[in-house]
């Protein structure tokens, strides 16, 4: 028999790990920090009690606003998530914070400046902080995050915030995830807005220019003005540019400002719903692609079978297109 796994083994191990995760669905439920955590670690790791801890906490989850703060590399992005999240912390909302992948190369040595960072709320229950650090490791980066904004989401924090580079297709992909969107630009980085990705100037739902303080915060508002002149969206939405100095806490409030009124403009007739039908369609994609992935892999050709077809391949002893249509065939066979 081959070796159970991830997620298909799931009913096995939810009869062993049973009541522990009993214990853990109903500590997230109550917003225990500690059991969150296990939880987060557990569905980061992809462990084998991953898909029962968050079929049974995804009925709980669904109300909180999931905003995506993405933007440069040292564009001010932590620096802005904290003070966003002191501003709901004034207003009695909960928050639940996601950074993710401070140790890409970008950041350098930034992940310190996180952590202390993160000390500051370290006695406030009302804000819980996660850095998720592992870029490509177990693949699916946006979906990860994802389910962890779920957990975040069903522990009862009212916002889930999240900050990744916008860089590379991961973070386009885990922004396109969120509810809202904000982009975040700052003057002086030669060609501003050229120096982010196009995809990720498409998504934005708010522009952030932070930075403010220093010189050419205007010249950017027009690019992005002349940008937006260019672009149409379908749902009626011109995303407002809203000028900060992050350090200092300047514009915060007229950021929260902007984000409660994008909200309400989703909530008008079915746009929140279509957004996020949207992104449950990308999310469902890519857990059936995995999920597929891992029988094929797991219950067909067994680990390390895949680099001997990759070598066979490559020696030309094997033709690709034949192996994947007997491998995809295979998987009716064996279910
Ligand atoms: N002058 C100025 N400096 C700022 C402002 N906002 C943040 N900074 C500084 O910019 C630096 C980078 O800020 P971070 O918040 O770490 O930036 P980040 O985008 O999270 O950086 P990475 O996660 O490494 O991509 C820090 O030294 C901040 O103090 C601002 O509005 N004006
Ligand atoms: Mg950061």
């Amino acid at each position: 028999m081959s070796r159970p796994v991830w997620p298909a083994a799931s009913v096995f191990y939810t009869y062993r790990l049973d009541s522990h995760i009993q214990r853990m669905v109903e500590g997230v439920c109550a917003g225990d920090a500690r059991q969150l955590a296990r939880a987060i670690t557990a569905v980061e790791n992809r462990r084998p009690e991953a898909i029962s801890i968050l079929k049974s906490l995804f009925p709980a989850s669904g109300r909180a606003r999931v905003i995506g703060v993405t933007g440069a590399p040292g564009a001010g992005k932590s620096t802005l998530v904290d003070q966003l999240a002191r501003e709901y912390r004034r207003r009695q909302k909960t928050v639940g914070i996601i950074a993710v992948d401070p140790t890409s190369p970008f950041s350098g040595g930034a992940i310190l400046g996180d952590r202390i960072r993160m000390l500051s709320h370290h006695s406030d229950p009302g804000i819980y902080i996660r850095s998720m650090a592992t870029r490509g490791a177990l693949g699916g980066l946006a979906r990860t995050t994802a389910d962890v904004a779920t957990l975040l989401d069903s522990s009862g924090r009212d916002l889930v915030l999240i900050e990744t580079v916008g860089v590379g297709q991961d973070e386009v992909d885990i922004v396109r995830l969120a509810d809202i969107t904000v982009v975040m630009l700052v003057p002086g980085m030669g060609d501003d807005v050229q120096t982010i990705k196009a995809g990720i100037m498409e998504i934005a739902d708010i522009f952030v220019i932070n930075k403010s303080d220093r010189e050419g915060a205007e010249r950017v508002e027009r690019e992005i003005r002349a940008l937006q002149s260019l672009a149409s969206r379908t749902d009626r939405w011109t995303p407002p540019i809203v000028k900060t100095v992050a350090s200092e806490g300047a514009g915060i409030e007229l950021l929260a400002a902007a984000l409660d009124q994008y909200e309400q403009h989703l909530r008008q007739g079915t746009l929140l719903l279509e957004k996020k039908a949207r992104s449950w369609r990308a999310r469902l994609l890519e857990m059936l692609r995995d999920a597929l992935l891992e029988r094929v892999i797991h219950q067909q050709v067994g680990e390390g079978t895949v680099e001997q077809f990759a070598t066979e391949v490559a020696e030309h002893k094997r033709d690709p297109y034949t192996l994947v249509e007997d491998l995809v065939a295979g998987l009716g066979r064996s279910s």
